[in-house]
């Protein structure tokens, strides 16, 4: 559809609405059910989404990624093609409500934290900025899982996100994908994603044909040794069997090698030299669920195309690029070569190839595929034979090339380089805060929207107390809004004057939700000794824990029991509450967000290797409590020492610690009265009786006698921080301010400036 026919369709929109609404119920808009009348846009927008012109070119970025958190799409969808407010406003004539209606839209359940939200920014600006480039994933029908809170534990059940009318287009694409001599059959669901502004490209989600929803029995277990009927039932299922870690090896395999059929697939349509496919595709790997793809490429070179193994890896290693999100061992695949040989027989020769070339070449251990023990590192197949490999911060990226990933670095000093993370503002600002977007946009013009290094003349405002006030009474606003849905959703009283300190973000010891729950353990025992704060507090937690993690299991438990201990008590819970909200995900946090004072970005230095929750709370006003750990770093740079609360040691002290094994948590628990207090809570009386002493008890002897990334390292410099922080909290001049440059300061976060750079380094698309 050309711009004309859709200013045409834009005019008709109201008509095409009611017609809509009288083809698929019979009734008028005015009439019908919020679910039913979501449909009715849901089916408009897909209308208007499918006849925009398509982002062509002859290179395109093939982003393959186990995850996509991409969210609910409706607002998003309808603020990308420039009709939300129309839209809003028609509804409104009619007694319909668009916010409500919203509500209405399940969210897709396919992904779990960071790496897949940003898998959907960058979709989100690859459109934006007309490129071409499709996401690849799976279709999982029930998700990761969906948190329900029971006698304060965390139980799981399916998320049963997926409903006959959807944003899924099913096509007629379908390839045959073998485990060996077992065969299982594909199918291709397509998610249109709209560039702001612009063109669309193509989320592509794989299904299993033969998949059963009926093998999920109670809440989330089913047969995993049944991969004909269970592969796209979840996303990482259970891995504490052999079972598990099998299925996780079916399920990539199967992304990858429907992943290979459909790109070799678009090169034959379009007559494009496969000897050259590195002219016409690009591969990002993200994390190494995907690494698969390597020796599935050159496999079928070899075996179908007629390709000369050295000619294949040639190829192939000049089309694929590999994203690390982790220094973490535990996220770092080595699967063992006995299940990729029970798994994926046909790629055992591609990998044996692989890893003898390397050490024909090579003869340090730390950089060979297949390691003593027979196990195979997939990142290490990635980074020998792929072009580029990125971090996605600065210091993540010095880490990985002066530690981590020293030893490789020193071999292909040329492959490295850096990626800062980002955030779509479309999501993240004009559609989560419309408020805000609409006093930014007053101040400084749109031109933010589509270039936000803009939203630095916000500063102009630094000193102009009437728009402060405004930027004041808007987070207010959304305090408020937030404080009723928590009501309603939670049941949980709270109230809007408090400071809103917010951690929100997948349960793992390096983030160190821990830490955050002692102090609030300290500041209750205060508050019984008589120490009043001097500015009420709302701490608020949204997370969920992978069902085999035992201790972070462990520390919901604690935060519920604390939030039960807290919240009953008459004396305490004038001066604090705590919140853990049930079922984070991107929904809520496009409701907490907004209303956020405090953003808790308090990992283990060296650990968290962006984060980008920190950039989505920074671009809407809150103020960052951190360690010098991932994209804080770059936040801080920003906006100076003034405008951010840093606390902990740094990444290379805590390295140090880790080379010399000199960690010792208990030594800080015996100096340190304050630490013994908080620590002891949690096997006291008091908790004991909200909780459970098997959970409590564990989580206790895990921060005495290992505490593997340091909270007592750091919680008295995070105590003293946090204190100093709501102290200035209540200087509401120089709060403020410290909004307004976060704001001001945040375009370099921007997902469209990280593709942009993406696009410049590693993909070269025109
Ligand atoms: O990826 C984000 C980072 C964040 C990192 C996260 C991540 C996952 O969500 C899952 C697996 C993984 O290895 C890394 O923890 O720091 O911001 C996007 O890069």
């Amino acid at each position: 559809m050309d711009t004309i026919q859709r200013e045409i369709l834009e005019e008709r929109l109201e008509q095409e609405m009611e017609a809509l609404s009288q083809e698929m119920y019979g009734k008028r808009i005015a009439e019908i059910s919020d679910k039913d009348l979501y449909y009715v846009i849901l089916n408009l927008t897909k209308g208007m989404m499918s006849a925009t012109i398509p982002t062509d070119g002859k290179k395109k970025v093939y982003y393959i990624s186990a995850e996509f958190l991409i969210g609910k799409l409706l607002s998003n969808n309808l603020i990308n093609l420039g009709v939300y407010d129309k839209v809003e406003s028609i509804l409104k004539a009619k007694g319909r409500n668009l916010a409500e209606i919203e509500e209405a839209e399940p969210e897709p359940s396919l992904g779990n934290g960071g790496l897949g939200r940003l898998a959907a920014c960058f979709l989100d600006s690859i459109a934006t900025l007309g490129l071409p480039g499709e996401g690849i994933g799976l279709n999982y029908h029930f998700g990761l899982f969906k948190q329900v809170f029971k006698d304060n534990l965390q139980t799981a059940e399916k998320d049963a996100w997926l409903e006959k009318q959807s944003w899924l287009t099913k096509t007629d694409t379908s390839f045959d994908v073998y485990f060996g001599k077992k065969k299982v059959t594909s199918r291709l669901y397509d998610i249109d994603v709209i560039g702001y502004d612009s063109g669309v490209n193509k989320l592509r989600l794989f299904d299993l044909e033969s998949v059963d929803e009926s093998l999920v029995k109670d809440g989330i277990t089913f047969d995993k040794e049944d991969v004909e009927r269970n592969l796209t039932l979840f996303l990482y299922p259970e891995d504490s069997d052999e079972a598990g870690n099998l299925l996780r090896i079916y399920q990539q395999y199967f992304m990858v090698s429907n992943a290979a059929q459909l790109i070799l697939k678009e090169m034959r349509e379009k007559h494009y030299d496969l000897r050259k496919l590195y002219e016409h595709a690009v591969i990002q790997i993200n994390d190494t669920h995907p690494s698969m793809i390597i020796p599935e490429l050159i496999r079928i070179l070899v075996e179908e195309k007629a390709f000369t193994i050295d000619e294949a890896i040639e190829v192939v290693s000049k089309t694929c690029a590999y994203t690390n999100h982790t220094i973490l061992a535990e996220a770092l695949e080595k699967w063992p070569y006995a299940y990729l040989e029970k798994v994926v027989p046909q790629l055992i020769p591609v990998i044996d190839e692989l890893d003898k070339r390397i050490k024909a070449k090579y003869k340090d251990p730390k950089v060979q595929i297949i390691d003593k023990d027979k196990r195979v590192h997939m990142a290490h197949m990635d980074i020998h034979y792929g072009f580029s490999v990125n971090g996605v911060a600065a210091i993540h990226t010095q880490i990985l090339e002066e530690t981590e990933l020293h030893h490789f670095y020193e071999i292909y000093p040329e492959k490295f380089n850096n990626k800062t993370n980002g955030i779509t503002f479309r999501r993240w600002l004009l559609s989560c805060n419309r408020e805000l977007t609409a006093l930014i946009e007053e101040g400084i013009g749109c031109g933010f929207k589509k270039d936000a290094d803009e939203l630095e003349k916000l500063l102009e405002f630094k000193n102009d107390e009437e728009f402060l006030n405004r930027l004041e009474a808007i987070k207010m606003d959304n305090k408020k809004k937030l404080s009723a849905f928590i009501q309603e959703k939670e049941g949980v009283e709270i109230n809007p004057d408090s400071v809103f300190d917010i951690q929100a973000k997948r349960l793992h010891e390096y983030k160190r939700q821990q830490m955050n729950a002692l102090y609030i353990i300290h500041k209750y025992l205060e508050i019984k000794k008589g120490k009043k704060p001097s500015v009420p507090v709302t701490y608020i937690f949204g997370a969920k824990a992978a069902p085999a993690y035992v201790i972070a299991q462990d520390i919901i438990h604690l935060l519920l029991v604390l939030q039960e201990i807290v919240n009953k008590d008459p004396e305490a819970s004038k001066y604090m509450k705590i919140v853990m909200v049930e079922n984070y995900n991107v929904s809520y946090a496009e409701k907490l967000i907004p209303a956020c004072d405090i953003s808790e970005q308090i990992s283990l230095a060296s650990k968290e290797a962006s984060g980008t929750g920190n950039m989505k709370f920074m671009l809407n006003g809150a103020v960052t409590l951190g360690t010098a750990d991932g994209a804080n770093v770059e936040i801080h740079d920003l906006v100076g020492d003034d405008n951010i609360y840093i606390f902990g040691k740094d990444s290379e002290t805590v390295i140090k610690h880790y080379e010399k094994a000199d960690y010792v948590s208990k030594d800080y628990y015996k100096k340190s009265p304050v630490i013994r207090e908080a620590v002891d809570f949690i096997i006291g009386e008091q908790a004991m009786k909200a909780g459970h002493k098997e959970n409590l008890e564990r989580l206790y002897k895990e921060l005495l006698n290992k505490d593997w990334f340091m909270t007592l390292l750091d919680l008295e410099d995070y105590i003293a921080v946090k204190d100093k922080m709501l102290e200035d909290y209540k200087d509401r001049e120089k709060w403020k301010k410290m909004m307004l440059v976060n704001i001001a300061k945040a375009g370099f976060f921007s997902s469209d400036r990280t593709i942009r750079e993406y696009n410049r380094d590693i993909w070269k698309l025109k």
